[in-house]
């Protein structure tokens, strides 16, 4: 029966072998390294981020307290409706100034082009709220009218600059036809 012990023991000792420490850990570090290869190749549903993202910036186009507002593509200042007044009127204790300069926003509720006036309201310090730096079509300090980086309360008895107010003027024509 000698062959029959020494059949169990080699079978006994296979079985050690294999489930050692070392097997295991070796076996566990397989998985990982397999999952870490696997892992980024695996399709992702971004569908649902990108859907929030939209409606986000969507709702911003609304909201006349976001950079994002659509009246807001040349503003540069502080937003007045942050600060006490609204998109279109400055804050009590202010005034508007008396240069402007203009900018050509599209809208999104109906897609044409409007003109918008950007006055800056004078008379106290700095609102320091809503800060916002939008360009779209605004040009450098040599065509003064569609330049927005200048505090325009200089024209003013107090030149303090403190929001910046946006009122849509008319629809801006294309020039064609
Ligand atoms: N037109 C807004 C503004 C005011 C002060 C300084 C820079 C820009």
């Amino acid at each position: 029966m000698r062959w029959l012990d020494r059949y169990f023991e080699q079978g006994a000792r296979q079985i050690a072998h294999r489930s050692s420490r070392r097997g295991a850990l070796a076996t566990i570090g397989r998985a990982f390294a397999g999952a870490a290869v696997a892992l980024p190749i695996l399709p992702f549903d971004r569908v649902g981020n990108h859907a929030l993202a939209q409606s986000t910036r969507k709702a911003k186009r609304d909201d006349d307290t976001a950079c994002e507002y659509w009246r807001y593509c040349a503003v540069d200042g502080f937003l007045c409706s942050c600060c006490g007044g609204s998109v279109s009127t400055c804050p009590p204790g202010t005034e508007a100034s008396k240069v402007v300069w203009i900018g050509t926003c599209r809208s999104h509720l109906d897609g044409r082009d409007y003109l918008i006036s950007y006055a800056d309201c004078c008379g106290v310090t700095s609102c320091g709220r809503c800060l916002c730096n939008n360009n779209v079509s605004e040009r450098p300090g040599y065509r003064m009218g569609v330049h927005n980086d200048i505090n325009w309360c200089m024209g003013n008895r107090s030149a303090m600059y403190h929001c910046t107010v946006a009122a849509a003027v008319g629809i801006a024509e294309t020039g064609k036809g």
